[in-house]
């Protein structure tokens, strides 16, 4: 680099310059500095000209500070739309062959056969700093790195959507965000706008009913079911078409907070979900989940027991077709770089392989357009498939040229087909002898308009056969749920409408939210009778395996304490000893210890330590296991628990401390905590 030149008013005599005073002190770069070592520049010594200030020159001259703070400068690109706060993880996922039956698609057909997945989780509405446990639906986006390319399922923790055509996307995520004036509310639902949307258009009233149960405040990612929501088509190697809805079964089944803990949590430890996905991987105790398929008939009608299999508002219980499993899927690797895979990964729902195809449901055509579309903008051009993340594992030769951003070193003068002049360099078309994507050629007919089928005009049936299935506990969530969000609404005039929309739906729920608001519940028409379909409750009796399970243990380590470690880690329980101060072995201190990252707690030692009393409280509040041994009792009795409630645990073995979390709370308890007047939320 050649010396800089100076400026013309630069060289104006130094000692008549009033900048130099005024600039002198914190000059960062002085005349005879050198830059910076190696490529360094020195700049002319006899140039006094540079001290009178000319800092522009100077810097403009230091390429190493230029670069660096330019490329900091534009370090950040615009989150997502919707589903901006979100966390993922590499994986395997295992064909279990049976699909065959249904399917050419060879990562699901062939038995045994491996293939790579890339999963991101996220929430909807929060922007990407936001808490992770807030209420709120959750993203499952799964890429398959196939052989045949890339398959998405970008689906959720819901199997249901909130409308039915494409076109009030924006409105309903307008209406679910903050208020457009302030920004605020920040990643929740429980505000005007909202509630406004939701009882104005009630086909999303199943959906509503989702959020407000217990899934929309998982305890991992690790126990949310995910969905595909829409009905696919599969093609067989025959040609015979099926219509299937895709499901992901958890292996630690599913499970969630309790309301005041995710509140708790949100404050406590925002990245609660993300610190789960990624702690568990490094320790080996891995997240799994078999892939499962509805498999309907595809005759004309598109719809299976009066169900319309494509209304996204709608399930098919699985009493009427069950989940039938086809794979199962271990996610094993964490990212390196944040923002290079998972930020940067760009879910497609028309990223399809030969053997799965799409269906006319409105919504799932409106978001074959959105996806690849909200990329550019996002990522900055078109060639965001070429990036690491994105790139299909089977080899691609698309012959897409040019564009922002462009790495691929296109080979050849003829970037079109048929030519006669690329030779072997040029790019082919796959044909389906050669894993060509095809689509099945499909009969259309019928008018043209913008008007939803009658089939879609149900909008509460499905909403009463939700919350009818469920639990007794998890109807009094639901119940709570509603009361909680609509107190939060300014206006009396939506808290009114929302209630007349649940009148629709179940009388014995309209009571509860509407004693809750201290409004009279009105009438309605609610639906009569449904069959319940008890694959859709979550509390039940089942047992579940314990893997990246949290036991607090609150006392200074001793043999006993390692004894049990070891017995429970064996079986993939995380073991956290709690100490007054840091020490060997110990994880946490009376002062960094939280409630809501355990989900059990020992207690071994006597202390009245006012965090721990609160630790206990919310422990015992929220139906967690408390196991005491030795001195712990007093501990217990100084934070006011009744020893003598349910699972309070006498010095229990390791057994009995994992029977406890494999039914993840104490649900005995939960009833006997309930001093409200009503069922109005906390
Ligand atoms: Fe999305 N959705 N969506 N969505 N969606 C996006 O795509 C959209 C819908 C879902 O981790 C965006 O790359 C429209 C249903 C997930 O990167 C955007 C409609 C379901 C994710 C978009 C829907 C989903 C997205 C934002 C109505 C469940 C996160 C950034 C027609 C089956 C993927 C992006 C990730 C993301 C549009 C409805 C799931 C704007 C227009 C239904 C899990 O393209």
């Amino acid at each position: 680099m050649e010396p800089t030149v100076p400026s013309p008013a630069a060289k104006q005599p130094a000692e008549t310059s009033p900048v130099k005073e005024s600039l002198a002190p914190d000059r960062g770069l002085q005349t005879g500095d050198h830059l910076t070592s190696g490529q360094g520049v020195r700049l002319p010594d006899t140039d006094h000209s540079l001290k009178a200030g000319p800092r522009g020159p100077a810097l403009m001259e230091d390429f190493h500070l230029r670069e660096k703070i330019t490329h900091f400068d534009h370090e950040r690109i615009p989150e997502r739309v919707v589903h901006a706060r979100g966390s993922g993880a590499y994986g395997t996922f295992t064909a279990y062959g049976n699909a065959a039956s249904v399917t050419k698609a060879g990562f699901l057909a062939e038995k045994g056969r491996e293939t790579e997945v890339f999963v991101r989780f996220s929430t909807v509405l929060g922007s990407r700093g936001s808490a992770d446990t807030v209420r709120d639906v959750r993203g499952f986006a799964v890429k398959f790195y196939t052989a045949e390319g890339n398959f998405d399922l970008v689906g959720n923790n819901m199997p249901v959507f909130f409308i039915q055509d494409a076109i009030k996307f924006p409105d309903i995520i307008h209406a679910a965000k903050w208020h457009p004036d302030r920004e605020i509310p920040q990643a929740q639902t429980a505000h005007d706008t909202f509630w406004d949307f939701v009882s104005l258009h009630t086909e999303a009233t199943h959906h509503v009913f989702w959020a407000m149960s217990d899934r929309g405040i998982p305890r991992s990612f690790r126990t949310m079911e995910g969905f595909g929501v829409h009905t696919f088509r599969l093609v067989d190697a025959a040609g015979k078409t099926s219509l299937v809805k895709f499901h992901w079964k958890p292996a630690a089944g599913v499970h969630s907070q309790v309301w005041e803990e995710t509140r708790l949590t949100a404050g406590m430890d925002p990245d609660f979900h993300r610190r789960d996905l990624a702690d568990s991987i490094d320790a080996g105790l891995f997240y799994e989940y078999e892939l499962g398929i509805q498999v309907m008939p595809d005759d004309a009608g598109e719809s299976f027991e009066g169900i319309d299999l494509l209304d996204p508002t709608k399930i098919v219980p699985e009493e009427l077709a069950p989940v039938q499993p086809i794979g199962k899927l271990v996610l094993n690797r964490n990212p390196d770089d944040f923002h290079a895979e998972t930020e940067q990964i760009a879910f497609h729902i028309g990223n399809l392989v030969p053997g799965i195809e799409v269906t006319n449901d409105p919504l799932l055509q409106g978001r074959l357009f959105s996806y690849l579309d909200t990329q550019l903008s996002r990522l900055g051009g078109p060639n965001f498939t070429q990036l690491p993340v994105n790139r299909p594992h089977a080899p691609v030769n698309d012959n897409l040229r040019d564009g922002m951003h462009q790495s691929v070193v296109h080979r050849g003068i003829a970037p079109y087909l048929p030519n006669s002049l690329a030779g072997s360099e040029g790019a082919v078309p796959a044909g389906p002898e050669n894993g060509g994507y095809v689509h099945l050629p499909e009969p259309v007919q019928g008018e043209k308009v913008r008007a939803n089928p009658v089939s879609f005009a149900d909008h509460h049936t499905q909403a009463a056969l939700f919350y009818r299935s469920l639990s007794p506990l998890e109807q009094e969530h639901v119940a709570e749920a509603f009361t909680f969000e609509l107190s939060k609404c300014y206006e009396q005039a939506i808290r009114v409408r929302m209630l007349g929309v649940l009148a629709n739906v179940d009388a014995d729920l309209t009571a509860k939210v509407a004693a809750g608001l201290g409004l009279p519940a009105p009438e309605g028409t609610p639906v009569a009778d449904v069959t319940p379909s008890p694959a859709l409750a979550q509390i039940t009796d089942r047992s579940w395996p314990v893997t990246g399970r949290v036991v607090g243990v609150i006392g200074t380590p001793d043999r006993d304490a390692a004894a049990l470690q070891k017995a429970l880690k064996a079986q993939g329980v995380v073991v956290r000893v709690i100490a007054p101060v840091g020490g060997e072995g110990v994880e946490r201190t009376f002062q960094t210890a939280r409630s809501v990252e355990f989900d059990a707690i020992m207690v071994a030692e006597a202390t009245a330590d006012l965090q721990m009393m609160v630790l206990l409280q919310e422990a015992f509040r929220h139906g967690k296991a408390i196991g005491v041994r030795g001195k712990g009792e007093q501990t217990l009795i100084n934070a006011g628990i009744d020893v003598k409630a349910p699972g309070i645990l006498f010095d229990p073995d390791p057994e009995t401390i994992v029977a406890a979390l494999g039914r993840h709370r104490v649900w005995e308890r939960m009833p006997l905590l309930k001093p409200r007047a009503s069922s109005a939320g906390s």
